[in-house]
């Protein structure tokens, strides 16, 4: 690869900033901000494709993988109703839905049966939720299902439970762990620039206090994913901006697992707006991975890529397509048009589509089993 690299970029392309980015990939050498914008600005899609897939090879070499989990997202109540988002609706709107334990535990039961030992769960946030229903969520399905890994509750969730019981996150999240927390999911994060912020949740916790929450998990002991939501109204600029923050705060605690690229779907949203191209999505696939050089893992999330695009991503720099989920509402209600959920086959089959080895992981991204 490395000589397919050297023998054609050169003649490929007569951008020389992209020959001295070539270079340094090759070295393994870190990228700068500003060559991360330059990828951005590029039209070069397959050349930079095939820089992110020389770093992923170093990484994660011809593995790619997929977990068998649930998601379960609690309910739709939420009082942030930020912009971007066709999920979160009021209190007394006709469509707002709050699961109850029963429910909650009679869907991971079925995904426990057949092996899975994931759970995903994120949520709005109601305005009635207690500090105790939060926890005893958590405890109740670790007491059902001791061997279950729970990623649960994203930063702003966090946030807001510090909000309502006065206490600090390092006592949120010690609350959390004990009750049997595993890892954070990464969402909330969106975009961390204050200008687009402003505009996309103006409400929700900030980027410095979900930067702050995730240094405190760190500081724990609990691995954390990060997100970046984009293809809204934030520029190339803000977008190189969110990794480099991201970056910074794992070269100091080394806590995240994962790197999730969110393409924004516009249907139902008030922010309304355009779908991202598929190039945009496999570029910034491609660019997350050149980029964070720090992050051992870069998911190309099937529900929000699609299926289609997910599996070319394999071969642009990510190595994990997430998993089985069973249900996902949040993206579905802004229009995503993948399935629902996904058998374990049919994850497989996709990253045999892409030229991969499917390897199947646990929450901890500890291989379970090589699928040949
Ligand atoms: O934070 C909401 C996003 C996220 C829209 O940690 C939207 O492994 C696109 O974070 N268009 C929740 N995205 C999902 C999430 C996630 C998913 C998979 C794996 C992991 C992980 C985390 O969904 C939200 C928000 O950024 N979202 N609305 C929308 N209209
Ligand atoms: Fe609520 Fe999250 Fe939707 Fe914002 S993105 S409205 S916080 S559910």
């Amino acid at each position: 690869m490395r000589e397919l690299i050297e023998d054609h970029i050169f003649k490929l392309t007569s951008d020389k900033a992209l020959w001295s980015i070539a270079e340094k990939v090759l070295e393994d050498k870190r990228l700068s901000p500003e060559e991360a914008l330059h990828l951005f600005r590029s039209r070069e899609l397959s050349l930079i494709g095939i820089l992110a897939e020389f770093r992923n090879r170093l990484k994660n070499g011809e593995k790619a993988y997929f977990i068998v989990n649930v998601q379960i997202n609690p309910t739709n109540i939420c009082i942030y109703r930020c912009p971007f988002c066709a999920f979160g609706v009021s209190k007394g709107d006709p469509t707002a839905y709050e699961m109850d334990l029963e429910q909650i535990l009679n869907k991971i039961e079925k995904v426990y049966r057949v092996g899975g030992r994931e759970v995903h769960m994120v949520g709005g946030v109601p305005p009635h939720w207690t500090y105790e229903k939060y926890i005893s969520t958590v405890r109740r399905i670790k007491e059902s299902f001791p061997d279950i890994y729970i990623k649960a509750w994203t930063a702003v969730e966090i946030h807001r439970l510090t909000f309502i019981s006065k206490k600090t996150y390092r006592e949120v999240l010690t609350d959390l762990k004990e009750a049997g927390v595993s890892v954070l999911p990464g969402g909330g994060a969106e975009i961390f620039s204050e200008r687009v912020r402003k505009i996309i949740a103006p409400h929700k916790a900030k980027a410095e206090e979900y930067l702050e929450i995730h240094r405190t998990a760190h500081m724990l002991g609990i691995p954390t994913n990060a997100t970046m939501l984009y293809g809204h109204v934030e520029t190339y600029e803000e977008r190189v901006d969110h990794l480099l923050k991201l970056r910074t705060l794992q070269d100091e605690t080394g806590g995240f697992q994962v790197f999730i690229p969110l393409p924004y779907w516009p249907n139902g949203t008030r922010l309304g707006g355009k779908r991202t191209s598929s190039v945009d999505d496999l570029k910034t696939i491609a660019i997350s991975r050149l980029f964070l050089d720090n992050f051992e893992h870069i998911k190309a999330y099937w529900v929000a890529l699609g299926e289609r695009t997910a599996e070319i991503a394999l071969n642009f720099g990510a190595d994990d397509l997430d998993g089985t989920l069973e249900e996902e509402k949040i993206i579905h209600s802004a229009g995503a048009e993948s399935a629902y959920g996904h058998s374990v086959n049919k994850l497989i089959k996709l990253i045999k589509n892409a030229g991969k080895i499917p390897v199947e992981r646990n929450t901890l991204y500890e291989s379970l089993r090589t699928v040949e």
